[in-house]
């Protein structure tokens, strides 16, 4: 029994006790200003000095009426609330703030929804998300027509402006109203709605702050319709467990995708009962000797369920032909040379193919892609295609078109890398492009030939790059992104000759070379997750890098609650008060023994 020594990284997921974040304005009160002048609950009321005598033998002067107006406001004036209506990422397409309509969520408060099975299991996991740090018990009832009534609202209206994914969100001193046409909507408000509570919001225990909400209303709905991310669950694998925190990442940003790159070189990560042996044999192993792993198919499932309850999709990948050592040593029928090579756990690319010569080749990719077209109940199905650089010309686009037959055969539209461009069009085929130059004609003569785009530009949206030369893990083949790097492109402009109507949307692919475990995933995506999210959702109008970071700085404080990693990233404005427990740490640990 042979003893491997890893280093586990220690995880900063050590929640905080009692964060009390109160970060109202402390400007001196302008006395003239009775109806706006802040101070904090937990300090006196700040008193204009005491009002001159009276004299009887003058009216009083205006400021004299207004000092004595403040005074009489005194206490009863309530502090306003710490987050402003539009400090929520991404940045909503319209907010309208209304100072004096700030509303305080109480313990006896409720949440009303629409008689709708779907708009219910967003009111459960609103009252989910804010039970823990209020300890209130937030029952959740439905009706016809819910209202507000002290509490918060989720109602499903008829607002075709607001499409299938927006939805508008008011806070009155009546309370808050989400209206959306679709749960998935809904959702997305409450994602909103949870940005505009204070961070404490995100502590996991009950926590003593007044849970104050910023008056007036946003209207909101997504830029583009595909906003996702993908975590390589090949070259490490990453338990169930992990990916459900992923997908509770994307969901807090509006993202709706989440892309499971499946099988690499050095793993295959989902269990196929017609060739058993992928995931038995070809799971068995990940880079550097990390621990295998792959997923039965009820812990793919269990995945995807999760995923739909967060309105977000999952797109499964197979990636072929290039990409597949691990098939070739559980099945060496598949290689072209018939002969099993060994594992493999190092990084390279571009080395491995199953024959597209050989008949069965075409048995196995109808049998796997079969398989998970079977388990998945979204549309897309991703066939990877990328870096087969030994299956050139007509032997690569032979496969391909063959392999895009099978999809549609599934009923099933296909997604590949951007290198399937020179395969004929599938119709309604989907290419991932993941260059660096914007200048690629070949994908934009697909594009005129009927393929639609997701972008993920590689030295844009690459989350496994570093961030600065010093980043501990990652690499920098596309060169080092930082956060900005990573906001400032405009997807609807971005691949010359491909107008913005053929760009389905975003997506930020994290492959796992050299991340192993749940801290280094959270470390690489935040906070750089929330800035491909935001070129996702948000009109181009509200794109500004300045106004960005000063928003996201205000996420740090709700991870650190959270118990989230995140990079602090030095471009951002991290609030002072930031406790400074969420950095990674560098690649020093505890070390673990398996056997
Ligand atoms: C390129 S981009 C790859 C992956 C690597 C990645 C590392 C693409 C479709 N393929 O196989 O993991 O670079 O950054």
């Amino acid at each position: 029994m042979s003893v491997k020594v890893t280093f586990a990284i220690t995880a900063a997921n050590t929640p905080l006790g009692a964060v009390v974040v109160s970060s109202a304005p402390t400007a001196a009160p302008d006395p003239l200003d009775a109806g706006t002048a802040p101070h904090r609950a937990d300090e006196p009321a700040r008193h204009a000095d005491p009002a001159p005598p009276v004299l009887a033998d003058r009216a009083p002067a205006a400021p004299e009426l207004a000092r004595a107006a403040a005074q009489a406001a005194g206490d009863l004036l309530a502090p306003p609330s710490p987050v402003r209506l539009g400090d929520v990422v991404p940045a909503p397409e319209q907010v309208t703030p209304d100072p004096a309509a700030d509303f305080t969520l109480l313990p006896e408060a409720a949440i009303r929804v629409s008689t709708d099975a779907g708009a219910l299991a967003v009111g459960e996991q609103l009252a989910a998300l804010l039970r823990p740090a209020t300890g209130y018990p937030l029952p959740v009832t439905d009706a016809a027509r819910p209202e507000p009534a002290g509490g918060i609202a989720l109602v499903l209206d008829d607002d075709p402006g607001l499409g299938p994914e927006g939805y508008r969100l008011d806070v009155t001193p009546a309370g808050v109203r989400i209206g959306a046409t679709t749960p998935a909507g809904l959702l997305h408000g409450v994602q909103t709605l949870r940005q505009l509570f204070p961070a404490a919001i995100e502590n996991p225990t009950p926590v003593a702050e007044r849970w104050a909400l910023p008056g007036g209303s946003i209207t909101d709905r997504p830029r583009f319709a595909y906003r996702g991310a993908m975590l390589d669950v090949a070259r490490h694998f990453f338990g169930v467990d992990a990916v459900l925190r992923v997908i509770d990442h994307l969901a807090r940003y509006k993202l709706n995708h989440l892309h499971l790159h499946l099988t690499d070189d050095q793993g295959w990560r989902i269990a196929v009962d017609s060739w058993p042996r992928l995931a038995t044999v070809g799971g068995a192993t990940a880079v550097g000797d990390a621990p295998g792993g792959w997923y039965t198919k009820a812990d793919y499932r269990r995945i995807v369920a999760y995923a739909a309850q967060r309105h977000i999709t999952v797109v499964p990948e197979i990636d072929l032909p290039g990409h597949t050592n691990a098939a070739l040593t559980a099945y060496p029928e598949l290689a072209p040379d018939g002969v099993a090579p060994p594992p493999y756990t190092g990084t390279e690319v571009g080395f491995s193919y199953v024959d597209p010569a050989n008949e069965r080749t075409y048995d196995f990719v109808a049998d796997v892609l079969g398989e998970v077209a079977a388990l998945t109940p979204g549309p897309l199905l991703h066939v990877g295609g990328d870096e087969a650089f030994k299956v050139k010309g007509t032997a690569y686009t032979g496969f391909v078109e063959r392999a895009q037959r099978i999809v549609a055969g599934l009923g099933k539209t296909v997604v590949g890398w951007h290198q399937l461009a020179p395969a004929a069009h599938a119709d309604g085929r989907v290419l991932q492009w993941w260059g660096t130059d914007g200048a690629d004609p070949v994908t934009a003569d697909a594009v005129r030939r009927g393929a639609r785009l997701i972008l993920s530009p590689g030295n844009h949206v690459y989350l496994d790059m570093k961030y600065a030369p010093d980043t501990p893990i990652g690499h920098d083949w596309a060169g080092l992104i930082d956060v900005r790097r990573a906001y400032d492109w405009d997807p609807g402009t971005h691949v010359a000759d491909v107008p913005a109507e053929a760009v389905l949307g975003v997506e930020a692919p994290l492959w796992t070379e050299s991340v192993t475990s749940l801290a280094e995933i959270e470390f690489m995506l935040l906070p750089r997750l929330p800035a491909v999210a935001e070129l996702g959702w948000s009109p181009r109008a509200t794109h500004d890098w300045t106004a960005f970071r000063e928003r996201l700085a205000g996420q740090g404080r709700r991870w650190t609650a959270a118990g989230i990693t995140f990079h602090r990233a030095p471009e951002v404005p991290w609030p002072a008060d930031e406790p400074a427990t969420a950095h990674i740490p560098a690649q020093v640990g505890t070390p673990t023994t398996t056997a």
